[in-house]
């Protein structure tokens, strides 16, 4: 089939999907079009059967805010009679749908029917979509799709409680390709990171509000009173000066390390022990499910779609919300427990086994041919 996919091609958890779908579809044989303002941080130029069409919106002064939906939605006109493209894959509602449904009312003028799935990935919902400001357009928009997937049960319960869903909302968890992990132990560089007799506990985040930042710091802050150990936090945003700002105040910033954004999350996950993960909301928490890839159990919060993803007690933890001294507790217990250590790694790559690519691509190929017929 010919897909055109639209996602924001940063590296935020949506991006990533949206790419590895598109990745994995057309090694499958179908032509994927990415439509969007910058390539995708996670697509490699001259990949087979994938093209990438960019978004320009040119500056006008006139304008304060650039109209970006307006040159999507008509990129889009473009792409899809240019290359016949028989299906459209949104990722991430706002203002995504919004301009697949404009794209499709304009190609409907001219007798081309052009299918959208719309795929909900949380922030779309649970905080940016249900203000008020874009209630009414991310509801529209929802509806108007043809079919509309969420990545998590959670995130669908959240999206019918907040919205009027006239839609059936199919769930499809998200996904990792188990075959391909990068696990390059010749070029594993752990000792630039920690000594020896060091455990090193990971956070990757786009370091919002949202993920908790500040409980990461004393999760970790608490770990180290019990144990020698290192925090890598990969990952950039807002969160990032106040989090250096606390770990100063407890005197912990020296066994900090802040790697920025990494386009090796791989190598790093490679050497490390623990993920921390204590988000306040997570539709599904993709960055998880990539440390249990890795062999690296999760103390996480019990927030959105998180239990879908993490066994509580088996691939790691689960906690309340903010319960900061639990969750420390948790990452105490593991990782001074070699042998616990080493059962719930593999208890991790097992559980991320469920995950597997193969088992979720052929769940969006499906509703593709439906929505095609
Ligand atoms: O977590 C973020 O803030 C980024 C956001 C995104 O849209 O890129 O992530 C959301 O989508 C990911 C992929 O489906 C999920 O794994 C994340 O859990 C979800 N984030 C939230 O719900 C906060």
């Amino acid at each position: 089939m010919k897909i055109a996919i639209v996602c924001y091609p940063t590296f935020g958890g949506s991006g990533v999907v949206a790419t590895e779908l598109g990745i994995a579809l057309a090694k499958r044989g179908h032509e994927i079009h990415f439509v969007t303002y910058k390539q995708p941080v996670r697509l490699d130029y001259l990949t087979h059967n994938i093209h990438y069409h960019e978004v320009i919106v040119p500056e006008y002064p006139l304008f304060h805010y650039q109209p970006y939906e307006l040159a999507l939605s008509s990129k889009l006109v473009t792409v899809v009679k240019k290359f016949e493209i028989d299906v459209l894959h949104v990722h991430y509602a706002i203002p995504h749908a919004y301009a697949g449904y404009m794209a499709q009312k304009m190609l409907a003028e001219e007798n081309i029917h052009l299918p959208m799935m719309t795929t909900l990935h949380g922030t779309d919902i649970t905080l940016v979509g249900s203000h008020n400001f874009y209630k009414p357009a991310v509801n529209f928009s929802i509806n108007k799709s043809d079919v509309v997937t969420s990545v998590s049960a959670s995130l669908k319960a959240d999206t019918l409680a907040i919205f009027d869903i006239e839609k059936e909302v199919h769930v499809i968890p998200n996904f990792i390709d188990m075959n391909n992990l990068q696990k390059d132990f010749e070029n594993c560089k752990r000792h630039l990171m920690a000594n020896e007799d060091e455990k090193i506990i990971v956070h990757v985040s786009n370091l919002r509000p949202v993920k908790r930042i500040d409980h990461v710091i004393e999760i970790f802050n608490k770990i180290q009173k019990e144990i020698k150990v290192k925090l890598l936090i990969i990952g950039d945003g807002p969160e990032r000066e106040n989090a250096s700002k606390l770990a100063h105040e407890l005197g912990i910033r020296d066994q900090i390390i802040f790697l920025g954004k990494s386009n090796e999350i791989e190598r790093i996950l490679c050497f490390s022990n623990l993920f921390l993960l204590p988000s306040e909301k997570e539709s599904f928490g993709l960055a998880a499910l990539e440390a249990m890839a890795h062999g690296l159990p999760v103390v996480a919060s019990n927030a959105g779609g998180l239990p879908e993803v993490i066994t509580d007690g088996e691939s790691g933890y689960l906690c309340d919300i903010g319960d900061v001294d639990a969750m420390a507790e948790r990452g105490i217990r593991i990782l001074k427990d070699e042998e616990k250590l080493a059962k719930m790694k593999l208890n991790a790559e097992k559980q991320a086994w469920k995950f597997d690519i193969k088992e979720v691509v052929p769940m969006y190929e499906n509703l593709y041919r439906k929505m095609s017929k």
